[in-house]
């Protein structure tokens, strides 16, 4: 909040994507202070939309989103006393292919707006982003950007947590950053689940930083 404050677009590191439960209360909060709402494109392989009661598994890096929407877990539900942070209709997840059973009931009780790399390969990377655009910046004062590195093909980035095939290739990745650069709306970024310990020569990292200047506006020309 204090970076907002100074009027700089925060850029947040990690690490698990439970982090965004947190980041995301952050932003929305700064801005639920001037009486506006955000949005949030949320770039991941998976949906991160499970509760403690759906969650196979436990791990609270697969439950931000139902947090943030107001269907997690309390602790982080009720981040600075209210819930929820975002609304289902500016909420968009793009480039989802590994959704639990769950997860799926859970996305269609929340109604938010999804686009599975299915969209992506039959539309493309730009008719996706424009349409996931439209749905975070309507009525809000702009997005904040989630982007899981699970969402790129383990090709290019291996140094994840949990790695899905046929995930978006590197210059999708970058296609849709660069999008996100010329519109202009993006309030905040975050970049999550590099990891070290499991990379291979560091590539997953220096795509993360490729990535971020791209979403921050570098361009090849
Ligand atoms: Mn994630």
């Amino acid at each position: 909040m204090k970076t907002l404050e100074e009027g700089r677009t925060p850029l947040v590191l990690g690490g698990d994507h439970s982090l965004a439960a947190g980041s995301v209360s952050g932003v929305a909060e700064f801005y639920r202070r001037r009486g506006e709402k955000i949005g949030v494109i949320w770039i991941d392989a998976h949906s991160d939309i499970n509760t403690p009661e759906t969650s196979p598994s436990g791990n609270v890096h697969g439950m931000p989103l139902a947090s943030l929407l107001g269907m997690g877990p309390e602790a982080l539900t009720d981040i600075f006393g209210y819930a929820p942070k975002i609304r289902s209709e500016n909420t968009v997840l793009v480039g989802v292919r590994d959704i639990d059973a769950a997860e799926r009931a859970n996305i269609q009780r929340a109604g938010i707006v999804v686009y599975t790399m299915r969209d992506i390969d039959e539309r493309g990377m730009r008719a996706v982003m424009e349409d996931a655009l439209r749905a975070a910046t309507a009525g809000t004062a702009g997005y904040h950007v989630s982007l899981d590195m699970d969402w790129i093909d383990p090709e290019d980035a291996p140094g994840v947590g949990t790695p899905v095939r046929g995930g978006a290739t590197y210059r999708e990745a970058h296609l849709a950053m660069e999008i996100l650069a010329d519109h202009g709306g993006m309030l905040s970024f975050e970049l999550v689940e590099v990891n070290p310990v499991i990379d291979e020569h560091n590539r997953t990292a220096d795509l993360a930083v490729e990535l971020a200047c791209s979403a921050f506006g570098k361009k090849i020309l």
